[in-house]
């Protein structure tokens, strides 16, 4: 084999591998998972969705007491004309978790019903290149921030240390009340502020307008 046809090969092996690893585009389709963990996506990487498409797919857990969250690694569809629709159950009637355009990625959503349904829609016309989102199914919320936050106790999380909210990503008590400035203190959870100061952190101070902007 000469050199040219052997680069050739290599070449047509490449890229007919990146096709078998590529999903095929949605197509007015819905398309069921069950695994614990999955990646979600109109289409190939760098190709549009399509005019036109209204693409669904829903994720099942093995049981009512899961939760599911989507966290999407890229995002764009038209802005204002199409859009992605995450809702908090199997079928559009179930509680609707969010409705994304545009080209910011989405904060993490996170379905408590077992159940998340997903929707891509568009116009007929104008398109981007869609989305692409991976979920995991945990048995608590959030899996309680990666379990370096909190403790999942019979699908509910006990969090540590002065983390909170229902999957212990929140700080009770932000950079600790400024407690070494005098700001203030941090007090069952709550930052308890010294006179003057307020805010979540104590951070804001009544002579200061920086914060008023
Ligand atoms: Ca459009």
């Amino acid at each position: 084999m000469g050199p040219h046809i052997f680069l050739l090969f290599v070449g047509l092996t490449i890229s007919l591998g990146d096709a078998a690893l590529q999903p095929a585009p949605c197509d007015k389709s819905r398309k069921v998972f069950t695994e614990g963990w999955g990646v979600i996506t109109d289409g190939p990487f760098g190709s549009n969705y399509t005019q036109d498409s209204h693409c669904e797919w829903l994720i099942k857990a093995n049981n009512t007491h899961k939760y599911i969250t989507l966290s999407f690694q890229s995002m764009g569809t038209e802005c204002s004309y199409d859009y992605v629709f995450v809702y908090d159950g199997d079928s559009f009637s179930a509680p609707l978790l969010g409705s994304f355009s545009g080209k910011t990625d989405p904060q993490n959503i996170t379905a408590s019903s077992g159940s998340m349904l997903i929707l891509l829609y568009s116009d007929t016309n104008y398109v981007l290149d869609g989305f692409r989102a991976e979920y995991s199914v945990t048995s608590c919320p959030g899996n309680c921030t990666h379990q370096s936050q909190g403790m999942c106790v019979v699908n509910t999380c006990v969090c540590e240390g002065d983390w909170g909210g229902k999957d212990c990503a929140r700080r009770l008590c932000p950079e600790d009340c400024g407690a070494t400035l005098g700001r203030g203190s941090c007090h069952l959870g709550h930052c308890r502020c010294s006179p003057g100061y307020s805010g979540q952190s104590c951070s804001l101070h009544r002579m200061d307008p920086s914060g008023n902007r």
